[in-house]
């Protein structure tokens, strides 16, 4: 824990390497926790390729010359136990990759996608309490777990390429709702005007509130457009903190975690195969045969964790 705090990087990736077993690390982070709340979370989310890693490279940068530490955590569901992706990332990255002012670190899937979320937020919280200034979190905007992770940041950017017509997948996904600034990215590429306008029409439709989420357009490899995108986020930070929009979305975020560590313990307690009726095991066992139907074998497995739970305290 001293290591963390002190900022050693080598402390740091056992300490994420740790809670991204199965179940965590609570001890691990029960006395981090009292260190953080000082970082600022950035989520990063949007269609597979649309530049999201370069665009964060470029943040980092940015941010860098700003004299802030920068923590990246890129969530890559795709490759969950190769290393494949990971290292593209960092080769990608290269640049930033030997500043000490920069800890990047890839989260593989391993298990639940809740237990990602779970795990991806805690390594938040590690590098928070590390002193990274900004932490930016990058999933790709594919499915409902990896829009969740990156809801959960302070600020969202949604990237988007020229071609709107063709990301219907991300407007399924619901990642438009999620953007606090939208980036127009590759707008070095036809259509780049086009696409902001349809976003911009978009917006016009959208219930008015006290946001209306900037559209910032850039190139990522030559980093056009990133100063207007760093202070796009910064304009929405002075946002959260000038109304009740920062302390609303410091709850929302305070409840997806413990939902998060809460479904995971269930269901680690369920998967114990020593429970008393069999656990898990035996109940997916009845359900199969059509003995128990899948409601009564919940219920019953419910009773039994909560049970078990009474009876370890009672001794
Ligand atoms: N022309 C152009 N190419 C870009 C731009 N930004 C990124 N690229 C290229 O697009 C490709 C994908 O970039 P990444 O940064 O890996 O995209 P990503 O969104 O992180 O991709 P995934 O994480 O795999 O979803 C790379 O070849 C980049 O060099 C841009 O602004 N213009
Ligand atoms: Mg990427």
């Amino acid at each position: 824990m001293e290591g963390v705090l002190a900022g050693n990087p080598r402390a740091i990736g056992r300490a994420i390497s740790a809670l991204e077993r199965d179940g965590g690390a609570p001890d691990l982070l029960a006395p981090l926790f009292a260190h953080t709340g000082r970082s600022r979370t950035l989520g990063i989310t949007g269609p597979p390729g649309a530049g999201k890693s370069t665009l964060v490279q470029r943040l980092a940068q940015a941010y860098r010359r700003g004299g802030r530490r920068v923590g990246i955590i890129a969530v890559d569901p795709s490759s969950p136990y190769t290393g494949g992706a990971i290292l593209g990332d960092r080769i990608r990255m290269s640049e930033i990759y030997t500043d000490p002012g920069v800890f990047i670190r890839s989260m593989a899937t391993r298990g639940a996608l809740g237990g990602l979320a779970r795990a991806t937020w805690d390594a938040a919280d590690v590098l928070d309490a590390a002193g990274y200034d900004v932490v930016i979190l990058e999933t790709v905007g594919v499915g409902q777990g990896e829009v969740d992770i990156v809801k959960a940041a302070e600020t969202v950017a949604v990237v988007l390429v020229p071609g709107l017509g063709d990301d219907i997948q991300a407007i399924k996904a619901g990642i438009l709702e999620i953007a606090d600034v939208f980036v127009v990215n590759k707008a070095d590429r036809e259509g780049a005007s086009r696409a902001e306008t349809e976003l911009s029409m978009m917006l016009d439709l959208a219930p008015p509130s006290g946001w209306r989420p900037p559209i910032v357009r850039t190139v990522a490899p030559s980093a056009s457009g990133v100063p207007e995108a760093v202070d796009a986020f910064a304009r929405h930070a002075e946002h959260l903190r000038s109304g009740t929009e920062g302390e609303r979305r410091a709850q929302r975020r305070a409840r997806a975690r413990l939902l998060a560590v809460l479904d995971e313990r269930f269901r680690r307690e369920v998967e114990a195969p020593s429970r008393a009726g069999g656990g898990l095991a035996a109940a997916v066992a009845r359900v199969a045969a059509r003995q128990e139907d899948p409601h009564a074998a919940s219920a019953r497995l419910f009773e039994e964790v909560v049970r078990g739970r009474e009876r370890k305290t009672d001794s």
